[in-house]
Parts: C-alpha cells; structure tokens; sequence
C-alpha cells in the first residue's frame, strides 16, 4: 500500500471511531518524512511510538522520558530501506535464509491500523494498545505467493511494560500450507556495549553466524562484548536478561510461542551487535554507535513455522526494565525451561 493509501485509511478508522463515540487509545500523527506514526501514552507519563511504515516500534520511553530502544541517528525513515532500531519485524524470512530479500519484506511495507481486529481468546483490561494489520499487495504475492493477515497488537502496559502480540493466519483460498521464519528484531539501548551482560543464554547451544553457522555452547557465566557478535542461541528460556549496571537498569525480556493449531514453536535469542568494522560497512548506522546498543531478538527460526489455510500463529514478545541488581545470577537457564523459575 502507498503511503498516500495508508494516510487515508488511517483517517477513515480515526472518523469511524470518533463516530462511535470512543476516543482511540493511541494518536496518529506526522512523523519523520511525513510517515504516519502512532503514539501510545500511560498513566505515568510512559510512551511508545509506532511507524505505519514496518509496523515498527521505533520509541519505548519510560515514565522520565528516557528512551529504551536503540535507533541509529543515520536511519532512513524512507522506502525501501527498513528503519535502522527499535523493533523491525522480520516475516516471512529471517535473514538471509531463503530466497526473500534480507529480514523479509514486513518491515518495509506500509501497514494500516486495523479496522476489525478479531478478539483475543483471552481478552486484555488494559486498553493502551494499537493493533495493525499487514496483508500482502499483487506485488508482495508475486515475490511470496501466499495469503495472509498479519495482525500486531502493541500494549503499553500500567507499568510500561511492552508487549507486543503477533498473530499471522493463513488466508490461501488454494488449500496450501505456507511456512515462515520470524523475528522481534529489538535493538536496546544500552550505556556501553563493554559494560553489559546478557544472563539466561548460558550454558545453551548457538549457532555462529560468524563461523558459517558452527554449534557451540556457551561457557561464560553471562554473555559480554569484547567483539563483533551474531548467534542464534537454540530452544532458549522464556525469560533473557540484559544487565546495565551504568544505567543502573535491567531489560528483561519474557516470550512465548503459543501452541496455537496444536503446534509449539521453539522460540531461539538472536543476539547481534555488529562492532567497530561492520558499523562502518552500514550506510545507516553511525561508526561508533555499536557502542550504544544490543539488539536481544525473540525469534523463530532454523525451524519454520507452518500454517494450513485458516490456521494461525500467535508469538508474543513482553519487555519490562527493573533496578540492576533484581537479575544477577538469578537466571538459570536449565531451571527456566524446566519451568521452575
Ligand atoms: O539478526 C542479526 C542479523 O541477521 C545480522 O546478521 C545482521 O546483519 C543484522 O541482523 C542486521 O540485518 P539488516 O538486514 O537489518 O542489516
């Protein structure tokens, strides 16, 4: 969809809500080169912000106004480049790995906020959210030739946490299945990429996408940076944390994969922060910023995800940040997926 043709949607769902009555939870405003952007506000004084262009949380402050997610100074809010932070969705391929452009294409289309949301199994008290809706143009079923409705809901919560909710259905009216990768690509802000830890990956499998895709298993007690990281860590806990202790603040990241149509998906934890040499290879993305951000991203991958016609998906990622010390050393990651922390 045109920018143009995503501008006048969103005024005729912004009409038909005024016309029922119910003032939206959410802003829908002018962001950078004019692209449609979508605020969310919490009773604290907690913010998120949204593009219409990737579906893609590009801002997630907290109740001082201080920013959490990483977006590069040298992002181009401007197709067809996807925005360099925040959380690009990678869908319906992660990466390089099958015959789509990097990352897919969901994070450079535009999305539309969605007139007719079906409801949640579980319905939510809380109303500060947006659901958006993606599904595929002529152009997008000639590159990937299946139907589908992507729907993202993004919840701020009463405490400003972050939710967001993915639910991906297969709408082919030929009776084929369809398979897909996926990725909640969370890029964090963080003080000094020398200075924080990741807890809840130890002692599991990765793949180096840095040594053509090796499995290792991690020995450090907490992952830190001394260099250029990219690594798939393989069936992680539902609960990863990243340790900030100059911004005296912990990012805990909680994920699930629900069995929906009688399949549990694994979910993996990409970490990648691409160090001094590589940032300087990326045309959006300052030369010493790798300093200043991690990206932890909840992720199915290696092993597809497969939908029959009128199946669907759900994945969600949570974020929360809590005081420093609340983590350390608390996340055993063998006793996280026992369940039993
Ligand atoms: O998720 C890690 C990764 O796949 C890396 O290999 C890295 O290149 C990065 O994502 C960024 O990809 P992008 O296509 O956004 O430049």
């Amino acid at each position: 969809m045109s920018s143009a043709g995503a501008a006048a949607t969103v005024e005729a769902i912004a009409a038909k809500e005024s016309s029922q009555n119910a003032s939206p939870p959410y802003q829908v405003t002018k962001g950078i080169n004019g692209l449609d952007k979508v605020s969310l506000r919490g009773a604290r004084g907690n913010s998120v912000e949204i593009y219409l262009y990737g579906g893609q949380v590009t801002s997630w402050k907290n109740e001082h106004g201080e920013e959490l997610l990483f977006v590069s100074n040298k992002a181009v809010f401007k197709p067809p480049k996807a925005i360099r932070g925040g959380i690009p969705l990678c869908f319906p391929q992660f990466a390089n790995n099958g015959p789509l452009e990097g990352h897919g294409f969901a994070r450079n289309r535009f999305w539309i906020i969605d007139p007719s949301p079906p409801p949640f199994a579980t319905p939510s008290t809380n109303k500060t959210y947006v659901d958006l809706l993606l599904k595929p143009t002529e152009v997008d079923l000639k590159i990937w030739p299946h139907s589908f409705e992507f729907r993202l809901r993004v919840t701020l919560g009463p405490s400003g946490d972050l939710l967001l909710t993915s639910r991906v259905r297969n709408t082919s009216a030929d009776g084929k299945p369809f398979s897909f990768t996926f990725a909640y690509h969370t890029y964090f802000s963080v003080s000094d990429i020398s200075e924080i830890r990741i807890e809840g990956l130890e002692t599991l499998d990765y793949l180096d996408n840095l040594q053509n895709k090796q499995r290792f298993t991690e020995q450090g007690d907490a992952i830190t940076f001394e260099s250029e990281i990219d690594r798939v860590y393989l069936t992680t806990p539902t609960k990863i944390a990243i340790l900030d202790h100059e911004k005296k603040r912990t990012f805990v990241i909680r994920k699930d994969g629900l069995p929906d149509a009688g399949k549990m998906v694994v979910y993996r934890s990409v970490v990648w922060n691409p160090w001094d040499k590589k940032a300087k290879a990326m045309a959006d993305f300052g030369d010493s910023e790798y300093r200043h951000m991690v990206c932890v991203e909840s992720a199915a991958v290696e092993k597809a995800i497969t939908l029959k016609p009128g199946e669907e998906w759900k994945g969600r990622q949570e974020l929360s940040v809590v005081p420093s010390s609340y983590c350390s050393g608390q996340l055993d990651p063998q006793r996280v997926l026992k369940g039993r922390v």
